[in-house]
């Protein structure tokens, strides 16, 4: 009996007392230890009713204990869906009704604004805090470190990570073990990960990119993380000398070029920078090597569909692409029907394989419109492939910003500002941003004859979207450019407010 996902990952270093995390303090937590925490975990998710298939939604400080709840998932067959930390209580109402989660996981800060939430949707709440403390810790304190792993197929469920839509509702995308650890073997080869690397890990773990790719790789490989609680400047390069490999959005990367201590003698020792979730700029890339002498492996991926191209790690790194198909990955770039473009063209980028999710949470007409029945994803990425096979994104057709590797759909916010007394309508559109690489302006038409209070808009906003997603720049205007169609224009938007955040 089996479950490939939890034996590959978690159950194969039950008892080890190698170094799994090195703690932001100096300490460390062994892999032995980190399995037992899982365990006990496991005891008390199971104790609380929740059976294989149920969801188990978490909203948590990064800490080893946050990751111990996904271990602990994968062990009871129980489905993790991990949320931004920064979501008001608002946004994770909508998650926690869409995903029918059974029970939730919170800090102690946020129960009195979720209780009546949880309540609502039927879900219990208990609290873990990113210290470790709360009601969840102390009885898995009381639990014992051993649970009989449940029983599981590649194609089970281990994982709903949701991704917003371009209607401004998010979707559920469902992920199976096979997902998951397909691709994790696959990339944990590409990159030549082993049991002797220390990645440093100032990722958020409730994305894709810290959760599945830099965290998972490490498992399966037996490396170790430097496991830092968010992106801090001084703290990143204090502990880069224990460092063989990092991974980080473009954000990261630029961040770091800007301090003088980051240089060659800091990275000299370091084998490997990925970069990835928002296009890296070719002058980064160049800046990057003249500064260290690394050339940074960019890669690409999504939420539904893992990582699908990886610059070589041996080989040509090339600036502006994002490398070649994974292996068993097919990539193609399309016309709007599905059909191949001739290499060099334009299209919209489409992948196929293991590492592909199984569709929207309980949203059909949605999975039928991106996933085709072939098995071909369609990404929204606009790409074009080279004759040498080489990918590049070229841009979005789909209406998406990426700040700082966190997606907003301008939709989202556009409700929210529609919602706001005074506002007959809005267009969000994103500009480029010298730190996140873009940012997000609103225009705002106000009613005929109204006055709109910019101010009260921005605190009513605050309420209701995570702060990442709230505009930084607005603008009031008699009305937005439309085409013959009625359509806004975003293209005229965009142009219009390109160099509000770079000068
Ligand atoms: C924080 N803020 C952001 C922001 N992050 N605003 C816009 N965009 C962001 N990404 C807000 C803060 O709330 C704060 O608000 C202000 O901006 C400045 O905060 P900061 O201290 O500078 O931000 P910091 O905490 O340093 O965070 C920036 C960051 C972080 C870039 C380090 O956002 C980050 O770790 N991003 C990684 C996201 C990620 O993992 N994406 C992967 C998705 S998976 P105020 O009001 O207080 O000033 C995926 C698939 C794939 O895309 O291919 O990988
Ligand atoms: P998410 O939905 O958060 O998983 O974000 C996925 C999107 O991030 C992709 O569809 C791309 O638009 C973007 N993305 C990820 N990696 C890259 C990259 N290396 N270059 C450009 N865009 C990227």
């Amino acid at each position: 009996m089996a479950n490939p996902l939890y034996d590959a990952l978690f159950g194969a270093h039950a008892g080890k007392d190698t170094v799994f995390l090195h703690l932001p303090d100096g300490g460390t937590l062994t892999h032995g230890a980190f399995v037992a925490m899982a365990a006990q975990f496991a005891h008390v998710i199971a104790d609380a009713g929740l059976e294989p298939g149920d969801r188990l939604a978490v909203q948590i400080e990064k800490s080893p204990q946050a990751l111990a709840v996904y271990a602990a998932c994968a062990q009871t067959g129980v489905i993790f869906l991990p949320l931004n930390t920064a979501y008001t209580a608002s946004e994770v109402d909508y998650f926690l009704g869409n995903s029918g989660a059974k029970l939730m996981l919170c800090d102690g800060a946020m129960r009195p604004a979720l209780a009546e939430i949880a309540d609502r949707h039927g879900a219990a709440l208990m609290v873990l805090n990113g210290d470790g403390t709360g009601g969840f810790a102390q009885r898995a304190a009381l639990s014992p470190e051993v649970f009989e792993t449940v029983d599981r197929t590649p194609g089970d469920m281990a994982a709903f990570l949701y991704t917003s839509g371009t209607t401004g509702r998010s979707k559920g995308a469902m992920l199976t073990q096979e997902n998951l650890l397909s691709n994790a073997h696959v990339l944990a080869e590409a990159w030549r990960f082993t049991g002797d690397d220390v990645l440093l890990h100032a990722l958020p773990i409730f994305h894709t990119h810290g959760l599945f790719v830099a965290t998972n790789i490490a498992l399966l490989s037996g490396a170790a993380l430097i496991f830092l609680p968010k992106f801090d400047l001084d703290q990143v390069i204090a502990r880069l000398p224990e460092a063989t490999t990092m991974m980080g959005v473009p954000t990261f990367y630029t961040r770091l070029l800007e301090d003088a201590r980051f240089d060659q003698a800091l990275t000299r020792h370091m084998r490997l920078f990925v970069s990835g979730s928002a296009p890296l700029l070719s002058e980064t890339h160049r800046a990057f090597e003249d500064r260290t002498g690394h050339r940074i492996l960019e890669r690409y991926g999504m939420t539904e569909t893992n990582m699908n191209c990886s610059n070589p790690y041996e080989g040509d790194r090339r600036a502006g692409t994002v490398g070649m198909p994974l292996p068993g990955v097919e990539a193609k770039v399309c016309d709007a029907e599905g059909a191949e473009l001739p290499r060099g063209e334009i299209g919209t980028l489409e992948v196929r394989g293991p590492n592909v999710f199984k569709g929207y949470w309980q949203m059909p007409e949605k999975t039928a419109e991106e996933l085709r029945a072939d098995g071909f994803f369609i990404t929204g990425d606009l790409a074009k492939q080279g004759e040498d096979g080489y990918v590049t994104i070229v841009g979005r057709g789909k209406d998406l910003i990426i700040s700082g590797g966190y997606n907003i759909y301008p939709k989202e916010v556009e409700l929210a500002l529609d919602d706001q007394p005074g506002v007959q309508e809005s267009a969000v559109v994103g500009a480029p941003h010298p730190d996140f690489g873009e940012s997000v302006v609103a225009v705002i038409v106000p009613e005929p004859g109204a006055q709109i209070d910019l101010d009260a808009v921005k605190a009513q906003v605050a309420e209701g979207l995570a702060r990442f997603k709230q505009p930084r720049h607005y603008a009031v205007a008699e009305a937005l450019p439309r085409n013959t169609m009625g359509k806004v224009q975003k293209n005229v938007l965009r142009e219009e407010f390109k160099s509000v955040f770079v000068g």
